[in-house]
């Protein structure tokens, strides 16, 4: 039995993996804030496939609480097959002059130092059994950088940095590391950024078919599935309808 690791596992893309790979048969650790929904998540996944599950309540930024959470796993659940490196956000969308310094501060220490402290700690495990596989979701912001996305553009860009990094640094251990990078996927993102602004949010989709959070995970699926001999450096994956972080189509 594999187990697979998800971070921000209550909304959007984590929670469509969630769902992915526990028809897959995977037992699941699921990460986020969250505690009532992670819960919901968890018990709804484990009557729906059976499988077993492990929900830690955690904030990715806080590096004492989560490594505190994920080092008092017991020794089985730290066998862990997949680390999904997935919890991440956008708050604002302001030019670099108007930009909010808290804003700025939430993104970088949830998109990079999170995705970080969870690395550092699960490629360890990893390591000590020579075998793994890191998906980290980066976004076509970390491919290009659109009007007003500056400090988000940048965390991803960092995120796509460390994805290669981590390749390198773990190719002796036999750990593969792919980077998922998607355009827009309709999800609790927009909301977040808009801080709960639900018409603004709604916006962002008008007039286009986004993607949908299975889309991302089924793509997480293909490359987590590949044989042993292959890895997937990276996928960008775009709606039919986005050309470009900025070019869209819409009827
Ligand atoms: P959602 O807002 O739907 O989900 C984000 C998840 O991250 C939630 O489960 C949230 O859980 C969790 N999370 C956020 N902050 C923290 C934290 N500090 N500690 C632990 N968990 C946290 O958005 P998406 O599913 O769209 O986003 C998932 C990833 O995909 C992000 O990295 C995002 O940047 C990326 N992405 C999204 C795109 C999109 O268009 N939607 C496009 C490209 C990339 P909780 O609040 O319970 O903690
Ligand atoms: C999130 C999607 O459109 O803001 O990464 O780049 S977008």
């Amino acid at each position: 039995m594999k187990t697979a690791l998800i971070t921000g596992a209550t909304s959007g893309i984590g929670a469509a993996c969630a769902d992915l790979f526990a028809a897959q048969g995977y037992h699941l650790i699921l990460v986020a804030r969250r505690e009532e929904l992670l819960k919901e998540v968890a018990r709804r996944l484990e009557d729906k496939y059976g499988i077993e599950t492990k929900t830690l309540v955690a904030d990715v930024r806080i590096h004492d609480d989560l490594s505190y959470a994920l080092e008092t796993l017991p020794a089985a659940w730290k066998q862990v097959d997949v680390l999904i490196n997935n919890a991440g956000l956008s708050q604002g969308l302001d030019p670099i002059d108007k930009g909010n310094i808290s804003d700025w501060d939430t993104m970088i220490d949830t998109n990079v130092k999170g995705l970080l402290y969870v690395t550092k700690i699960v490629s360890n495990w990893m390591i000590a059994r020579k075998s793994g596989h890191i998906i980290n979701i980066g976004s076509i912001a970390g491919q290009e950088v659109y009007p007003n996305g500056n400090v988000y553009c940048a965390t991803k860009h960092a995120v796509d940095a460390l994805n290669k990094g981590m390749r390198i640094d773990l190719l002796p251990h036999g750990i593969k590391v792919t980077a998922i990078n998607p355009g827009m996927v309709e999800t609790e993102f927009s909301k977040v950024r808009f801080k709960g602004d639900e018409s603004r949010a709604k916006k962002v989709y008008d007039g286009l078919e986004p993607l949908v959070a299975n889309d991302i995970a089924e793509a997480i699926w293909f490359a987590v599935s590949r044989p042993a001999h292959v890895n997937i450096n990276d996928m960008l994956i775009m709606p039919t309808a986005q050309a470009s972080g900025a070019i869209i189509k819409r009827d």
